[in-house]
C-alpha cells in the first residue's frame, strides 16, 4: 500500500520542478542536463538499535591477535600520542557494544564517524584565507565500518582487558554499565543479544592535536539508527626534522653581512646542505636558535659577532648575540616544510685568535605555537 502511494506521488509530480523531499522520491531534470535528486528514507517498523558503550584504543594486538585495550594516558577516555616521525601515522581502533531490541540479526551495520577538533584549522598561514581549503574545523574526517567480533573475542576485550586493565576508557549510554553488559548469567554479550564491533582507523602523524569527536552509529535493516558520542584526545607533540648537520658561512669579510640561504629541497640530512626544516609533530611550532661566539670574542663587553635567522623567505630576519636563545619568525604550520636562512656580521676578528678558521656550535629547538583558529567553513 505504501509503495503504491509513493508511485502515485511520483506520477503526480513528475512534471513539477521540486528539489526538496515532500513525497517519497523526486527527480528534477533541468534543461541543461543537470539533475536534482532527492529521496525520503523510510524507517517505519521495528525498534531502534542501541549503542550501549563505546571507546577508542591503540590498535596494537598481542601474539594471539587480541587487542590489548590500551591507550596512552590514564585519564578517563582515550588519549593518543603521535609518532613525532615523518609519515609515521598512528593507528587506533574504534569500538562499540551494540544491541537491537529486534535481535542482533536486525543490525545491518555499525559505523564510526570521526570529526576533526572544533575551531582548529588545518590551513596554511602563508597564504590568504580566501585561498585555503578550510579543512579541519570540526569536519567529518571519514566514516569507517566496524566489524563484529566473535563472542569470545568481544567478551575478552571489553569484559577483561578493558574492564580490568583500563576501566575508565569507555563511555556508557544511559542505563548501562560493565555489569549489565558483562554479567556471565544476565549480561547481553553472553546471551548474544549484544556484540562488540571494532574497526581500525589511521590518524596522520600531522593531524592536529586536540579533541576528536567520535560517533558510533548502529543501523538496522529498516534504517533506524542508534548513536553514542564521545571524544578522544590526540595529545600534543612538538617535533621537527632538519636536513643538515652543519652551516658553513664560508669566506666572511669584516663588517660585511653574509647570508646563507636555505632551500625547499629535502637533502641527505648530514653536512652543510642548504638548510631545510619540516614539522613532524601535531602542533604548529616555532624554532629557537642559539649559537656560541665561534671564538670571535668581545670588545668593550659586546660580542664581535651578530647573527640573524628566519624560517621562510616571506618574513624578516631577527638577530641574536651568542649564547642566548632567540625565537625565529616564521612558525611552521602542520606538515609544513620550509627553508631556514642564517646570516652573520662580524665587527672584529680578535687578534688573539690562532689562524683564520673559526668554528662553533649552533643549537635549534622547537617550541609549540598555537593552532590556527580561523575557520572558513
Ligand atoms: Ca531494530
Ligand atoms: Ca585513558
Ligand atoms: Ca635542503
Amino acid at each position: 500500500m505504501k509503495i503504491k502511494l509513493i508511485k502515485e506521488a511520483i506520477a503526480m509530480f513528475s512534471l513539477v520542478a521540486v528539489s526538496v523531499c515532500t513525497f517519497g522520491l523526486n527527480v528534477t531534470v533541468a534543461t541543461d542536463g543537470a539533475a536534482n535528486t532527492s529521496l525520503l528514507r523510510d524507517t517505519s517498523g521495528g525498534a531502534t538499535p542501541i549503542v550501549k558503550a563505546k571507546w577508542e584504543m591503540n590498535a596494537t594486538r598481542n601474539a594471539a591477535g587480541e587487542y590489548l585495550g590500551t591507550d596512552d594516558a590514564t585519564t578517563a577516555g582515550a588519549q593518543f600520542m603521535p609518532s613525532g616521525q615523518y609519515q609515521v601515522n598512528k593507528t587506533i581502533t574504534l569500538c562499540a557494544v551494540v544491541t537491537d531490541p529486534d535481535g542482533l540479526a536486525d543490525i545491518d551495520a555499525v559505523y564510526a564517524d570521526v570529526f576533526y577538533p572544533e575551531g582548529i584549522s588545518l590551513g596554511d598561514s602563508h597564504v590568504p584565507l580566501s585561498d585555503q581549503s578550510g579543512l579541519g574545523c570540526g569536519e567529518l574526517m571519514q566514516e569507517d565500518t566496524l566489524t563484529r567480533l566473535s563472542l569470545d573475542d568481544g567478551y575478552e576485550l571489553f569484559c577483561s582487558k578493558v574492564k580490568n586493565g583500563n576501566n575508565n576508557l569507555p563511555v556508557f549510554n544511559t542505563g548501562y554499565d560493565y555489569d549489565e553488559i558483562c554479567n556471565v548469567d544476565t549480561g547481553e554479550l553472553m546471551k548474544l543479544t549484544a556484540a562488540v564491533y571494532c574497526g581500525d582507523k589511521t590518524i596522520s602523524y600531522e593531524d592536529p592535536s586536540g579533541n576528536y569527536k567520535v560517533w558510533a552509529v548502529a543501523q538496522d535493516k529498516v534504517g533506524l539508527q542508534g548513536t553514542l558520542e564521545n571524544h578522544f584526545t590526540y595529545l600534543p607533540l612538538t617535533a621537527f626534522e632538519k636536513d643538515f648537520t652543519a652551516v658553513s658561512y664560508g669566506n666572511v669579510k669584516l663588517n660585511t653581512h653574509k647570508i646563507i640561504s636555505g632551500d625547499l629541497t629535502w637533502d641527505s640530512g648530514t653536512g652543510a646542505n642548504p638548510a631545510t626544516v619540516r614539522n613532524v609533530g601535531n602542533t604548529r611550532l616555532s624554532l629557537k636558535v642559539m649559537q656560541d661566539d665561534m671564538d670571535l670574542g668581545k670588545t668593550d663587553d659586546i660580542y664581535n659577532v651578530l647573527y640573524d635567522g628566519r624560517v621562510g623567505s616571506d618574513v624578516s630576519f631577527v638577530n641574536y648575540r651568542p649564547y642566548t636563545y632567540r625565537l625565529l619568525p616564521g612558525p611552521l604550520d602542520l606538515s609544513e616544510k620550509n627553508e631556514i636562512d642564517f646570516s652573520i656580521l662580524i665587527s672584529k676578528f680578535p687578534p688573539t685568535h690562532d689562524g683564520d678558521c673559526y668554528t662553533g656550535t649552533m643549537t635549534l629547538i622547537a617550541v609549540p605555537a598555537p593552532h590556527l583558529t580561523v575557520c572558513i567553513n
